[in-house]
């Protein structure tokens, strides 16, 4: 094989079997890393990063940079120990090399070990490095500059001491293989958002991230010396808080950690953020099913004691507890263990008892001697607990109400044939002419169509009663068949593709995002699990004699034009105001036709970030709002999140 030409002569057999290692991840990256998509790009700088986080874990490296390099590398320097450079007594070699060759080795190398590590424990930097046309690692040690590079998991040049120094560290800089991944392009946004995630979760670590693309690097510092508790503040930065500060809680026992901070704010939502070192849980697991038993149970108890729940009132819901909560959980444990569809589900059972418990004392202490904050969450529970009761006895209603007639379906609802949900798709359409048009213009057999009217409700400022009661939230409720909140089940979705096709104006763009905001609110795993796309009809129409073609915008106009080596004098340039000004067949064969339409599908990559945009495109705050769409001006035709 070629790419192994540079094999050193010298190497035994084991080290060629370290080679087919490495091959096997460049044959199956989507093993090691998800996918080889953006989402892939971006997991290798977070695979180096875990490394030096774990040094930072293991209280020896206070600081990190990241630097995004001109040419597409990432340099990833931290003041740790410095991976160890001795030979290897089991492989002959230096540590640093079995560390960047060794397929599952790594971090836990050499008997000292760490207490805790996230990523893929340790197999990191092997797999960065077969992942990458060239990776070169410094090593700062012993008063000595170590250097070694790899090109594509090769060993490239051996192990040399490049000069001297004082320092103690490692420096990595590795460049992605472009014959591995789709898309080669770092987003500094991306990166921010996740380091910024770290630096709470890891209390006074400094995080520094560079770009040194533009011609001017940008330089972002990220340091919090009150780590999850400012992580919650910067969550509720933007919302009414209904409690100065956030409660915090922490525990370690029997070498796991578990920190909690929570604020209550004026909305509805709930955001619980839940971790197990460093890696968010988004499917859950034990500590957060531990802490929502423990809140639950004890603001029971405190509201049955001091008599703000009567001997004949039901205790409240967890929901009711957690409307408008914000909180972090992070554990840090020796052995996790995650489970789930997408590992992101903690497993490890102690866990759960250490947070119920922990959350058990420490809540009800601070319950206690903070009554004037605890009067105001618990007010706001019990306004919640009646909301509830009057969306229950709204939903009993609407369940009678369609008992009676013969379908609980939307009367405007114009229902595809097949049955099979998979292959079922819905247009949600703004406006009864548009919805015409689709109606005529759609495949019946598998494309149903749910025109919308009336009046919109902003879900960001109503409590879920008010949903239920909204005339044209409903019909989607219904029609997608799954119901909403709690509730929501995707196993009953009667659709798997929902697409929402609005105008490209301003008034697309906000029915396009109160439905989002809607959905993300209310059937987040409708948004998590990707079944949720924005159409995209064109703007323009190019016609000349008898041929027409279609574009999004102008320059694709332009290129459309020279493509055809036609002239633009002579021919017609129509650009489209609304769907309603297209007809049925235009409609078919430019946005509905599976087979030529290009569709957005709405991907749910951080919820951190989503609920910020949905915060504050939809929540009370104006100048926030203001701020958003004064440096988004350009960008937000299509929310990204
Ligand atoms: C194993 C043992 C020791 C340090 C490291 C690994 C280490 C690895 C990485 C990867 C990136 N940065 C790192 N920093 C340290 C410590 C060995 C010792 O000094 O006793």
């Amino acid at each position: 094989m070629s790419e192994n030409a540079n094999l050193n002569l010298s190497y035994n057999e084991s080290n060629i079997q370290v080679l087919e290692g490495l091959e096997a991840v460049r044959k199956r990256p989507g093993m090691y890393i998800g996918s080889t998509s953006s989402r892939g790009l971006h997991h290798l700088v977070y695979e180096i990063m875990d490394n030096s986080i774990d040094e930072a874990l293991a209280g020896y490296c206070t600081e990190i940079e990241i630097t995004i390099n001109p040419d597409n590398s990432i340099t990833n320097i931290d003041n740790g120990r410095g991976i160890p450079v001795g030979i290897h007594p089991k492989m002959g070699i230096p540590t640093v090399e079995v560390v960047h060759t060794i397929l599952h080795a790594g971090g836990k190398f050499g008997g000292e070990g760490y207490t805790v590590s996230g990523g893929l424990h340790g197999v990191g930097a092997s797999v960065v490095n077969a992942l990458s046309e060239y990776l070169e690692v410094e090593v700062y040690r012993d008063g000595n500059i170590y250097k070694q590079r790899y090109e594509r998991g090769n060993v490239a040049t051996k192990l040399e001491v490049i000069g001297t120094t004082e320092k103690t560290g490692t420096k990595t800089t590795f460049k992605p293989d472009s014959l591995i991944f789709e898309e080669m392009e770092f987003s500094f946004d991306i990166l921010l958002n996740r380091f910024r995630e770290l630096a709470f979760l890891n209390k006074g670590l400094m995080i520094t991230l560079i770009d040194k693309r533009p011609e001017e690097p940008i330089v972002k510092k990220l340091h919090y010396e009150g780590g999850i508790i400012s992580f919650v503040e910067y969550m509720n930065r933007n919302k009414g808080v209904i409690q100065e500060h956030p409660i915090y809680i922490d525990c370690s026992k029997d070498g796991s950690n578990v920190e909690i901070s929570m604020q209550y704010n004026d909305t509805y939502v709930e955001n619980i953020f839940s971790f197990a070192n460093n890696i968010a849980t988004t499917e859950g697991g034990t500590h957060l099913t531990g802490f929502k038993t423990a809140i639950t149970k004890v603001f029971n108890d405190y509201a049955r004691k001091y008599n703000y729940l009567k001997d004949n009132d039901k205790n409240l819901a967890g929901e009711d507890i957690r409307e408008g909560l914000t909180a972090v959980i992070s554990v840090k444990l020796q052995e996790p263990q995650f489970e789930g569809q997408t590992k992101t589900k903690l497993g490890n059972s102690e866990i759960r008892s250490l947070v119920e418990f922990t959350v058990g004392e420490k809540l009800a202490s601070f319950l206690e001697e903070n009554p004037s904050v605890t009067k105001t969450i618990l007010d706001k529970c019990l306004t919640a607990a009646r909301a509830r009761e009057a969306a229950r006895k709204a939903r009993d209603l609407t369940r009678r109400k369609s008992a009676l007639e013969t379908t609980t379906l939307p009367g405007k609802l114009a229902d595809c044939s097949e049955k099979d949900p998979s292959l079922c798709e819905i247009y949600i359409v703004e406006g009864d002419s548009a919805g015409g048009s689709a109606k005529q213009g759609r495949d019946r057999k598998f494309q149903a169509i749910l025109p919308l009217w009336g009046k919109m409700l902003n879900v960001e400022k109503s409590r879920i009663d008010k949903v239920y009661d909204n005339e044209k939230l409903l019909p989607v409720i219904t029609a997608l068949g799954a119901s909403i909140g709690d509730d929501f089940d995707v196993e009953k979705l009667r659709y798997h593709k929902i697409i929402i096709m609005a105008d490209a104006d301003v008034d697309g763009q906000h029915i396009r995002t109160l439905l989002l905001t809607f959905m993300f609110r209310y059937m987040k795993p409708l948004v998590e699990g990707g079944y949720v796309y924005i159409a995209q009809p064109p703007l323009f129409k190019i016609a000349k004699g008898k041929e027409e073609g279609y574009a999004y915008n102008e320059k694709q106009v332009d290129n459309f034009i020279n493509e055809k080596g036609w002239k633009k004098d002579e021919c017609s340039i129509q650009r489209y105001k609304g769907l309603g000004e297209m007809n049925p067949e235009q409609l078919w064969e430019t946005t509905m036709n599976p087979e030529t339409r290009t569709m957005l599908r709405v991907e749910l990559s951080d919820a951190i970030a989503a609920d910020e945009i949905f915060t504050i495109l939809m929540g009370d705050k104006v100048e926030p709002r203001k701020e958003f769409i004064q440096t988004h001006a350009k960008t937000v035709t299509n929310l990204d999140i």
